[in-house]
């Protein structure tokens, strides 16, 4: 047994008995409401799901199992994976063992690149990669186990082999779906002796003299594995994992959600949006200019991608990390100069419009000027570095439920008409 399995092995079964009394003993308790505004908006701030692996209060952003994302960005992918899933950070052997699982489980198979190659040319990056989550579904240890009649208290265990088993290929997936979509010649082998992270950067292919692209790697895909469970990926992931459809249904189904220009596109939108004012301005504009192209945006009736968010309202802390990454290593980089002076100049021009909660830069501000710098310029495969990342978070969250031992996910939906009838009520009696 791996010494990740064992681990939860011990563990789940308590959090099981834990969640177990909570509900014989409080569940009447209230923790959220409903108003009328928040159920044709987005159910904006109804407290209704719990999620143990992160959480996101909003004037702090992301916090891992208690441990704020700032303390936790010189960590391994590996390493977050742990944290999400134990509550702990491995210790160096339960490391080690858990990247030669990784290792061990690593390879492709083969129908998956026949699949994307002939996908056409033209398909999105997501769209392949969510295809090639989606058409390894026969793999599914749950679904093999379910069919034989696996009982709910080992749900999470086959969920683990799941997990396991896509976590260890993504990497090959995702800078495959990068050389066939851009036609970059030959898949790239893995390298055994590289971590998840590092063998990723090295299938990808892109020439790093310097290594502080793989620095950049590792950072990035530390920053993007998990922002609780509200958001659009993870809550399609968990509730689709929750019908038992196995973590290839689910991770495919939630990432197909991520790949919406309001939630993980927008990293993509941002950088065009970022190079349309370097065009614009022939180089880095000036701050009335920028202020003019941010106005210019809005009024068109556009987003001003990388900006805003539906829980934040500060710079999301993974925003500085990338920013001080790139003072560090691109400071005269003329992109990551206009990605830092938009950082200077659109918070203002957003805090004038009433509407908007959240004038601040989001994770998506930021990565892309960084990825572009480091010579990855084709900013339509983005959202699949933040896929590779998000799958942490996703997949474990969905170990996490089943051995919580959570049911199908079902809220109750009203029509207008009722809640036209709720108001005449309400009125009649005030
Ligand atoms: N530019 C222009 N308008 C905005 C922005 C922005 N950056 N942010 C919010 N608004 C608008 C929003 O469209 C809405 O308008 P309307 O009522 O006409 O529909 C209004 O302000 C109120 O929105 P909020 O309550 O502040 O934000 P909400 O929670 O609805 O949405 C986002 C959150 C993230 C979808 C929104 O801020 C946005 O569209 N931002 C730009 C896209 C983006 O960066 N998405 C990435 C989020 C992070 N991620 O990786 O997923
Ligand atoms: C995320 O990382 O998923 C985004 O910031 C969106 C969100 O949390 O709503």
């Amino acid at each position: 047994m791996s010494k990740l399995r064992a681990k939860l092995a011990a563990q789940i079964p308590v959090m099981r008995d834990e969640i177990k009394k909570i509900n014989k003993d409080h569940g009447d308790l209230v923790i959220s409401e409903c108003t009328v505004a928040q159920a044709y908006g987005g159910m904006r701030g109804v407290k209704s799901l719990v999620c143990d692996t992160s959480e996101v209060p909003p004037d702090k952003g992301l916090v891992i199992r208690g441990i704020p994302i700032a303390q936790l960005t010189d960590k391994l992918p590996e390493e977050i994976l742990w944290l999400l899933l134990t509550g702990e950070l491995p210790k160096k052997d339960e490391l080690e063992d858990l990247q030669a699982e990784l290792k061990k489980r690593g390879k492709v198979p083969d129908y998956v690149w026949a699949v994307l190659r002939a996908m056409p040319p033209d398909s999105h990056p997501m769209a392949m990669l969510n295809t090639a989550i989606l058409v390894m579904e026969k793999e599914s240890v749950f679904r093999a186990r379910y069919d034989k009649g696996m009982k709910k208290d080992e749900y999470w265990d086959a969920t683990f082999e799941d997990l396991l088993n896509i976590v260890a290929v993504l990497p090959a997936i995702a800078a495959g779906v990068y050389r066939i979509r851009f036609k970059k010649g030959d898949l790239i082998p893995s390298n055994p002796k590289l971590d998840w992270g590092a063998d990723y950067v090295h299938m990808l292919g892109i020439p790093d003299p310097t290594g502080n692209f793989a620095k950049l790697m590792q950072l990035y895909l530390t920053l993007h594995c998990d922002h609780e469970s509200g958001n659009v990926s993870a809550m399609t992931g968990a509730t689709v994992n929750s019908a038992l459809s196995d973590l290839y249904y689910s991770l495919s189904a939630g990432l197909d959600g991520l790949a919406g220009p309001l939630h993980g596109l927008a990293n993509q939108e941002c950088l065009a949006w970022i190079l349309d004012t370097n065009k614009k301005f022939n180089g880095s504009p000036t701050d009335a200019q920028l202020k003019a192209y941010a106005q210019e945006t809005l009024s068109s009736g556009r987003v001003v991608p990388g900006y805003g968010h539906a829980v934040l309202r500060v710079t999301d802390p993974r925003f500085d990390a990338f920013l001080a990454f790139g003072k560090k290593y691109c400071a005269n980089d003329p992109v990551f100069q206009t990605v830092a002076k938009v950082f200077d100049v659109v918070p203002d021009v957003l805090k004038q419009i009433q509407k908007i909660k959240d004038p601040w830069p989001n994770v998506d501000a930021g990565s892309g000027g960084l990825l572009y710098h480091f010579g990855l310029t084709e900013f339509a495969y983005y959202t699949v570095l933040f896929s590779v990342s998000r799958a942490l978070g996703i997949c474990s969250q969905a170990v996490v439920a089943r051995g919580a031992g959570l049911p199908i996910t079902r809220p109750k939906s009203v029509t207008t008409k009722w809640i036209q009838s709720q108001i005449a009520k309400a009125t009649a009696k005030a």
